[in-house]
């Protein structure tokens, strides 16, 4: 088989550069190791910023998440009993979140592939790279444990399958520089079938850790609470759940949780993680296969998505003039939005949850940091401005806006 760009694994990362590719005329091969129903059914993240939400409606796979999302122009801040609005909308300039699950941005991103006769291989097994460092590099694998190895010709490479795949490690231990904080403490999500508690998201800092309550539709509910990230999952039965996040989400005065059956819970633990270079020779690493980031700050799928971005462009000038100098600077640009992206979601965790060596002076400073935050509108605009989303800096004073209309025309 050839194609010419080489895609392993069909998370958001994978499947919107296949999309923005195949926009440009690109022809790419899509290697997933899970099935259809698996990718279709993983619940993970769920807010999108305005430059994800821009783009899936300006490359034509907005239509469901227009009709079915959740526009969110504030967010709240709980603590010392008391809730504050941050008005995302007034202190950005107009713009806004959105909450759709990601696993409804991939069916409609697998949708819009296969529509259009798009190649996704699902159930791909031991797949693995070669050749990076040269001018043709290959993917090997098989359709399943017992058929024989299959082969892909490419002209590139993109590792767009997160944390554990295999084109990370692919890089040599020589060329790759990593940078990892690991947190002393997970979330426990769950899904509740019940109707929503509040109009926006509330992030709350209590005492005896951290909850945020986001939702789904008018019928689901996601909610998160910070637990020991060794903690099983056994040992939290529904009314536990329910007892903790009442305390933690407890305020002064009329509102109230809204309970219903939890249909879903797991534990995840929680880190912040670097790879630098995200590419090597012919192979180029895209979304959590690069980076993580702490969910606190929503930002793990919106960073996979700005990097495809980036890589679809770099590709397409490649393809259209013969120019690599995009590509050779991939990294560069990637990594100034990843590490600011980073700072975020650490300051967020950090401000938010318990931390179990805290002393009580650090614990004051915490609470004076949200106060500042809600009380101060520069230091308001600096959360709002993160948290919709920082533009694309291509160079020095060329950003996101100003490439839009060059990429694809409305
Ligand atoms: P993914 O989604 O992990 O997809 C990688 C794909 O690669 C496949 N794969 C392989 N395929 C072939 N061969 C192999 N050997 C392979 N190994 C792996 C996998 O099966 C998979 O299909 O990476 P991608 O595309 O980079 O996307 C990243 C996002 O999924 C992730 O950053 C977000 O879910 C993070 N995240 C959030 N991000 C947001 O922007 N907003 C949020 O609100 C948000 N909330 C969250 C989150 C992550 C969470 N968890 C579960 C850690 C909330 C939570 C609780
Ligand atoms: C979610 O809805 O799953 C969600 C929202 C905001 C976050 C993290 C997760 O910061």
């Amino acid at each position: 088989m050839r194609t010419q760009v080489g895609i392993i694994g069909a998370g958001p990362a994978g499947l919107m550069l296949s999309h923005l590719l195949h926009l440009q005329g690109i022809d790419s091969i899509i290697l997933e190791k899970r099935s259809r129903e698996e990718i279709e059914g993983t619940i993970r993240a769920g807010l999108l910023e305005q430059g994800t939400v821009d783009l899936m409606k300006k490359t034509g796979v907005g239509e469901r998440l227009m009709r079915e999302g959740h526009f969110h122009e504030g967010i709240e801040l709980r603590f010392n009993g008391q809730s504050h609005r941050v008005n995302l909308h007034d202190l950005t300039g107009g713009k806004k979140v959105t909450v759709y699950a990601q696993h409804e941005v991939i069916k409609d991103l697998v949708a819009a592939r296969l529509n259009v006769g798009g190649k996704i291989i699902f159930n791909a097994q031991e797949v693995s790279l070669h050749g990076i460092e040269t001018t043709e590099p290959k993917i090997q694998f098989h359709y399943d444990k017992d058929s024989e190895l299959q082969e892909i010709s490419c002209d590139y490479i993109a590792g767009c399958d997160g944390f554990h795949g295999p084109s990370r490690p692919s890089i040599p231990n020589s060329v790759r520089k990593e940078y990892q904080k690991i947190y002393p403490f997970g979330w426990l999500g769950i899904l509740t079938e019940a109707p929503p508690s509040a109009p926006e998201l509330i992030y709350a800092n209590h005492e005896r850790g951290f909850t945020l309550l986001s939702t789904r539709s008018p019928e689901v509910q996601r909610l998160y609470l910070q637990v020991n990230p060794n903690d099983d999952i056994t040992n939290w039965p529904d009314d536990r759940i329910w007892k903790e996040l009442h305390a933690r989400l407890e305020i002064n005065g009329e509102w109230k949780l809204t309970e219903g059956p939890i249909i879903q819970k797991n534990i995840v633990p929680m880190r912040s993680f670097v790879c630098d270079p995200m590419q090597y020779g012919r192979l180029f690493l895209a979304g959590d296969a690069a980076h993580i980031v702490p969910p606190t700050g929503a930002k793990g799928l919106n960073l996979a998505i700005a990097d495809v971005q980036v890589l679809a462009r770099a590709l397409d000038t490649y393809y259209a003039t013969g120019n690599e100098e995009l590509l050779k600077r991939y990294s560069t640009i990637c990594l100034r939005r990843v590490w600011k992206a980073e700072r975020f979601s650490w300051s967020m965790t950090a401000m938010l949850h318990r931390h179990p060596d805290h002393t009580p002076f650090e614990q004051q400073i915490q609470l004076a940091e949200l106060d500042y935050v809600t009380s101060s509108r520069a230091a308001a605009t600096t959360l709002a401005e993160n948290y919709v989303g920082l533009p694309i800096e291509w160079q020095a004073g060329e950003k996101e806006e100003t490439i839009a209309g060059f990429l694809y025309n409305e």
